[in-house]
């Protein structure tokens, strides 16, 4: 298994959007391991496999207590369940350093595929609700700032790009 490098805001490449699986093979499964080391090692609760670069629909999750139910979807597809919607405050680890209150529907109802392609069905409410649509919203090239004011968007791309400039020039 590997640690990879995650992309992080502005970079244009969070942007883009991520094609369907059709080969369930080993490539896949070694992408997931990578990823789920990747999201433990941050630490983070999920990731989009955009986010390391790679353009295939996939996202990792585990919003366990202890860390131990990681959660792999495959070609995910959201329906919101009707009723209230909830407010959590967002993190990314392409947005390192910077969270922000973001409202979105309370339960959701998650179809996918498993790593052998088998379908998966379940309904999630509370951080896993919000959790899987931030890590859905990547496949699509969609961020977390993108939900928040242009004024505080904006300042944490300068900041961001601020620190960039300082790593790259060490
Ligand atoms: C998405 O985000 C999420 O800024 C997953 O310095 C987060 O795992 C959905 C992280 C919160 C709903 C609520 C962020 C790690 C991890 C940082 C993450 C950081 C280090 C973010
Ligand atoms: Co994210």
């Amino acid at each position: 298994m590997a640690q990879l490098p995650i992309l992080e805001y502005p970079d244009p490449r969070l942007r883009r959007k991520a094609q369907p699986v059709t080969r369930f093979d080993a490539t896949l499964r070694r992408l997931a391991a990578d990823m789920l080391e990747t999201m433990y090692a941050a630490p983070g609760i999920g990731l989009a496999a955009v986010q390391v670069d790679n353009l295939v629909r996939m996202v990792v999750l585990d919003v366990s207590e202890e860390k131990n139910q990681p959660l792999v979807l495959v070609n995910p597809r959201l329906t919101a369940l009707p009723g209230e919607r909830s407010c959590y405050d967002e993190g990314c680890l392409s947005v390192p350093g910077f969270y922000e209150t973001v409202e979105r529907p309370a339960r959701v109802l998650i179809e996918a595929q498993d790593l052998d392609g088998q379908p998966l069905r379940l309904e999630a409410d509370g951080l896993l609700a919000t959790c899987v649509q931030h890590e859905v919203d990547h496949l699509e090239g969609k961020l977390f700032v993108d939900y928040i004011s242009s004024l505080k968007r904006e300042r944490i791309r300068k900041r961001l790009e601020k620190q960039h400039r300082v790593k790259d020039s060490a």
